[in-house]
Order: structure tokens, then sequence, then C-alpha cells
């Protein structure tokens, strides 16, 4: 793709005010959807100065007067770009919140959006294969969240982990899956992150730090305290990210892992992703308190506009320093949605309205959103980012085809991973005397 490989050009730090979705601060509004037109305004332009030029030393450069520094990028012609996200951090016991300036790079955004974009496409593609069957059991799809997962790896490396729920097959593509592993999961297949035993709820990349996807409600809550507690014992400075749903936040397990996790000085981020349903149920039946950012109580918490992938970037840095300085658990409030119903087996109309689902598409979406910023921001040609699309829609097709090529798991798999030989184990039946063998 050509457009990822840039001139050298000068370099040109832009500071942007995007107020796309601004509306939305407060969270999902019922009512209005309308007369906030989605437009970004470019408020300084100015050729770099002397701190941009190349003899600096890569390792770290000062770009603006504000003191800001930016990581060394790969590509030393990459465009600095300084964008304001529109929505304003909300903090609970923590002292300077992040700065809405999010420190970024041309090659950043085209790259968000490329991937936010085969995520949007997989998940579409596996819609389809549900209907014609070729995917059964449990399949729940992550779009209209994928914000959350493309901003948070821009901030982590895969030596952090990360821990989530079902709705996992986008979080395995930021992991560094390929989208062959997890359609061939989705279908049973062999060459699935877990040949094509666990399905939908089951991706699985180890070597990237993805401890999967969990089945049950908020089972990754502690797990996620676990990992956290090994990096801690290990004294690595690394973090652990366990990725919960708004209902899960009601879950008993939370507040336990949670109260370990800040006796301790874990390092964990608690990433509430609040779709704003659980099930067919809105928040607002199943909490007392909505504000899931707060639901740590003593643990500092932060709600961030989870459809805006450069605010959920600046919120997982700021959360990654924190935990790594040693200040324990931070919880984020991620505030986003679902266009699909829960699972395949939910139409998700029944429970909500059409326009609010429309509504929602049209002023918040987070593909939209990233490929507004590269036009506005002139990053890119509408023909180039056509061909980004092409791209990725001819990739996400061709994982479709080679998974159905991809054979079913032989028999002996269905035993390979059991952890114990049963053959002369015995249990206890009801009554107290008895004991039967294990068949
Ligand atoms: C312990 C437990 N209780 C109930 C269920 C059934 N269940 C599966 S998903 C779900 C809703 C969870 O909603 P939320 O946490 O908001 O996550 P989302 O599906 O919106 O991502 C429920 C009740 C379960 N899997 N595990
Ligand atoms: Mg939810």
């Amino acid at each position: 793709m050509s457009s990822f490989s840039s001139s050298s050009r000068r370099a040109i730090k832009r500071l942007v005010r995007s107020s796309i979705g601004a509306s939305f601060g407060g969270g999902l509004s019922r009512t209005g959807f309308g007369g906030f037109a989605a437009q970004i305004q470019r408020l300084i332009s100015v050729g770099c100065g002397s701190s941009f030029s190349s003899d600096l030393p890569a390792a770290k450069r000062t770009i603006s007067s504000t003191e800001t520094t930016l990581k060394s990028k790969e590509n030393e012609d990459d465009e600095r770009l300084q964008i304001e996200v529109p929505v304003k951090f909300i903090a609970h016991n923590i002292d300077s919140p992040p700065s809405q300036l999010v420190d970024t790079s041309k090659s950043e955004i085209i790259d968000m959006f490329t991937q936010a974009y085969q995520m949007r496409r997989l998940e579409i593609a596996a819609d389809t294969l549900y209907k014609s069957k070729f995917i059964r059991g449990f399949c729940h799809l992550y779009d209209g969240q994928e914000a959350v997962v493309v901003g948070m790896e821009k901030a982590l490396t895969h030596d952090d982990a990360v821990v989530t729920s079902y709705r996992d097959h986008c979080t395995h593509l930021g992991r560094g899956g390929t989208p062959l592993e997890v359609m061939a999961e989705l279908m049973g297949r062999f060459d699935g992150a877990s040949k094509g035993m666990g399905g939908s709820m089951h991706m699985y990349r180890r070597e990237a730090h993805f401890f999967g996807g969990n089945g049950i409600v908020g089972a990754q809550t502690p797990i996620g305290a676990g990992l956290a507690f090994a990096y801690k014992y290990r004294k690595q400075a690394n973090v652990a990210v366990a990725m919960y749903g708004d209902g899960a936040a009601n879950q008993g397990q939370l507040f336990e892992a949670m109260n370990m996790a800040a006796l301790w000085d874990l390092p964990i981020i608690y990433v509430c992703e609040n779709n704003h349903y659980g099930m067919g149920t809105a928040i607002e039946r199943s909490a007392k308190s909505p504000n899931y950012y707060k639901r740590g109580d003593y643990v500092p918490g932060l709600k961030v506009d989870g459809m805006d992938a450069l605010a959920v970037k600046q919120a997982f840095k700021f959360s990654k320093e924190h935990c790594v300085s040693g200040k324990g658990p931070i919880v984020l409030e991620m505030d986003t949605y679902r266009y699909h119903g829960h699972s395949m087996s939910d139409p998700g109309s029944t429970y909500r309205t059409r326009d609010e689902i429309t509504g929602i598409r049209q002023e918040r979406d987070p593909v939209e959103r990233l490929r507004k910023l590269i036009n506005d921001l002139g990053l890119l040609d509408p023909t180039e980012v056509k061909a980004i699309e092409k791209a990725q829609r001819k990739i996400v097709d061709e994982a479709v085809a080679a998974a159905k090529a991809s054979p079913e798991p032989t028999s002996d798999w269905l035993t390979k991973n059991m952890h114990v030989d049963t053959r002369n184990v015995r249990v206890r039946g009801v009554d107290a005397y008895a004991s039967h063998p294990v068949v």
C-alpha cells in the first residue's frame, strides 16, 4: 500500500480539534442525535521548527511548547500530529487526568483506520456465515466497539497481558492474531486460534499474552488480577488488562478481584466496556449507579469516549504509566455501543429502537470517525482510502475461504488437553457410601 510509505516530506505539527461526537460527553443520549455535524477544525498549522530536524537523537523528541514528548517513530518522515479529543475525560480519584491533546501521527491514524475497518469486515462476514450455518453455537459480535481494542493496542505492547469476555474476535486481531485464526475457530476448524475446539468465545494467543475469551460473565476479572500479580512478583514493568461489560460490572467477583488488586497495588487496568446493554437489559435497569468508572470506590477511574480511538489510546497510555509506576489498579469505563444484538440469536431490536442504533452509527461510528479524520486532515486521497478498504476486504474474504477449506480437528483432540487421567478415578455419588467410576 503506497499510502503507508510516505515520501521524504517535511514533518508538520498540527494541532487539531475534533468535534465529532462532542454531543455524547455524558454518555448515550436516548433522545437527540442530530445537530452536531461531524467536523474537524484545524487550529494551528506550523512548519516544523528546529526541534523536528532529523539530526535529533531518535529516542525522544520534544515537539511542543508544553514539553510533550513523543516516542520515536519507525519512519522518521512520518507526520507528527496533535489532536484534541472533544469529549472530556471524567476522572474519579485522579488529581490530574490525561490531557485532551493526543500525540499521534499520520501513519498511526491510517493504521488505526485499517485495523478498525478489518475488524468491521470480519464481524460482518461472521454474521453472514452464521446465517448460512457455517458458524454454529454462540457468536457474539464486536462491531461498534472497535475503537476500544484499536486504541488500546496503540498504548500497549504484546508483553502486556489481555483477558476479555466472550466478545473476543477483534481482541484476538488486536493482539496480532490473523483473520484466518478467528474465522477457522468460529467454524470449528483446525486452523482456528484454539484448534477449532473452542469456538467464538475461546480465542487465545499465548505468544501475545492474550489469555482469551471467557464465557462466564466476570470470570476474567480475577484472572486479570492473577496476571497482574505475576508481573508484580517478577518485577516486570508491564500491565494486565481485564475487559468486561456493563452487565459484568455488577458481578461479585469483580469486587473481590479489585479489592485484592488494590490491596497489593497490582498493575491492572480494569476496562468496563459500557455498550449500554447486558443482553436485553439497559444499564438503567441493571445498575443503581451506571457510573462504572467509579465502581472501584477507592480505585481511581476514568470515563472515556470509547468510540474515539485516539481518546482510548490516551487513556490507556495514562493508565499504563499509572500502573507501572506502582500506584495499583485503575478502572477505565469505555462509553461504547454494540450494533448487533447480544449474540446471533438476539435480533437486537426488541429492547431498543432502530432510531437509537441509526443515530449512533451516524454520529459516533468509530470506523467512520477515523475515515473522516483522514479525509479532513488530507492524510490520504479518497482513492487511497478506497484501496485500503479493498485490500482489507480481500484479506477477510481469503480468510473465509481458507477457513472453509480447513479440516475439522481429529477426535483425539477431544481429550488431548485434559489435565487428569480419569481412568482410575472414582467419584462420590449422591449416597455418601457409594462411588462410581468416571466414564
Ligand atoms: C456468571 C454468568 N451469568 C450469566 C451468564 C449469561 N450471560 C452471558 S452474557 C450476559 C450479559 C453480559 O453483559 P455485559 O457484561 O454488559 O457484556 P456485553 O455482552 O454487553 O459485552 C449474561 C447475563 C453467564 N455467561 N455467566
Ligand atoms: Mg454490555
